[in-house]
């Protein structure tokens, strides 16, 4: 059983800065990443089943089903039962998703302390991620249409998991663009609210 655990999702849009916050996030604050991006990645360069599935949604730019993820996350916390809490990247991306999140966390007796969002406008986001293809390898930052249809993906099905924070009072929206520094400053800043 987790007890006084901290969790907190970092949410926003493809290249919104979440991936590359999180990892200034778990050093300060002691949290276990959960990237369900990095998670998925891992596995297709296993060549797992599971990674050769995803792997068909993830170069179209589309989500990957959800029952992939959530028992990649279930599996993934299962094997960190002494974490004192979670910084969920990239996951909830469906309110089917927050639900069952919702009910993993219930199970091990805690819950979300709090959902920051990034808000980073559109063209940012594709000039970030067409730059960072040119050095990642990845091939769905290389092409502008997969970039273009995940952030379709993010509109359609993801933005709506914010209304399942909010109306737990459990969110708050951050600027996202300005130095990385910056906006790590703002995000502290959010957190040591829910600690002090
Ligand atoms: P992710 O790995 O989550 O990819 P992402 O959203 O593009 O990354 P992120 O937002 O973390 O990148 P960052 O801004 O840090 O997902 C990839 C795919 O996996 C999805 O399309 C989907 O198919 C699948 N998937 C993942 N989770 C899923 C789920 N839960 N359900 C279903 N499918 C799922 O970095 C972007 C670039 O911006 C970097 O180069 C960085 O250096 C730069 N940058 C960051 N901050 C900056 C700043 N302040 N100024 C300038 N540049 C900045």
């Amino acid at each position: 059983m987790f007890l006084l655990m901290f969790n907190l999702i970092l949410f926003g849009p493809p290249g919104s800065g979440k991936g590359t916050q999180s990892e200034k996030i778990i050093v300060r604050y002691g949290l276990k990443h959960l990237s369900t991006g990095d998670l998925l990645r891992s596995e297709i360069a296993s060549s797992t089943s599971l990674g050769m599935e995803a792997k068909t949604f993830m170069d179209k730019g589309q989500l990957v089903p959800d029952q992939v993820v959530i028992g990649m996350i279930r599996s993934a916390m299962d094997k960190n039962p002494d974490a004192k809490g979670f910084l969920f990247d990239g996951f909830p991306r469906t309110v089917a998703q927050a639900d069952a999140l919702d009910k993993l966390l219930v199970e091990k007796g805690t819950s979300i302390n709090s959902m920051i969002s990034l808000v980073v406008r559109e063209e940012e986001l594709i000039k970030r991620l067409l730059n960072r293809g040119l050095t990642s390898g990845r091939s769905d930052d290389t092409n502008e249409t997969v970039i273009r249809a995940r952030i379709e993906e993010y509109l359609n099905k993801t933005a709506a998991v914010a209304g399942h924070y909010q109306a737990q009072n459990r969110f708050a929206e951050l600027e996202g663009e300005g130095s990385i520094d910056d906006i790590f400053q703002r995000i502290c800043g959010e957190i040591d609210k829910h600690l002090s």
